[in-house]
């Protein structure tokens, strides 16, 4: 094999991206559980349409490590609940969660950048966009379901709100 054509620096950051891809993955699919158990079955297929495009985000950085001729570095992802007081708390520790995946991408872009690693750089954008609809995506249910209020029907029009996504 020919030598990694990337920085150790970016190696170490890369890899990490993988992991947090994969914690993506478990926080959906444990959310879409939390959805499932609170009769949300809408909402429970989009969290595990969601968690299975995380697993390929993650797949992705394995790819590109690849074709660079680096080794990419499997590290087990961290463990996820189920346990939310309510929809509110759920979607906001998903919009949080994506703010950090997000900032991640960005600090790594400026370290491809410093380093004149082109490639990386462009390879990072898709990411960065990525994460950007991704907040887009929360900000959005999070609104919807303030707008909605505090009334009987709430969990029913969430759950629809949740098919439109689908
Ligand atoms: Fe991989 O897109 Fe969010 O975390």
């Amino acid at each position: 094999m020919k030598n990694c054509l990337i920085s150790n620096k970016l190696q170490i950051s890369l890899n990490k991206s993988i992991q947090m891809e994969f914690s993506s993955a478990m926080i959906y699919y444990a959310m879409s559980s939390y959805l499932r158990s609170e009769g949300l079955k809408h909402g429970a297929e989009l969290f595990t349409k969601w968690a299975d495009e995380e697993m390929g985000h993650g797949k992705k950085l394995i790819e590109y490590l690849d074709d660079r001729n680096c080794l990419a570095k499997i590290e087990g992802a961290d463990s996820a609940t189920n346990s939310f007081k309510n929809l509110e708390e759920m979607l906001n520790a998903g919009y949080e969660h994506e703010v950090l995946v997000s900032n991640n991408y960005i600090k790594i872009s400026s370290i491809a950048l410093s380093e004149d690693d082109n490639t990386t750089f462009h390879f990072l954008s898709w990411y960065v966009n990525e994460q950007k609809e991704e907040i887009v995506k929360f900000r959005d249910l999070i609104d919807a379901y303030n707008n909605i209020g505090d009334i009987p029907e709430r969990k029913y029009l969430m759950d629809k709100v949740f098919k439109s996504y689908l």
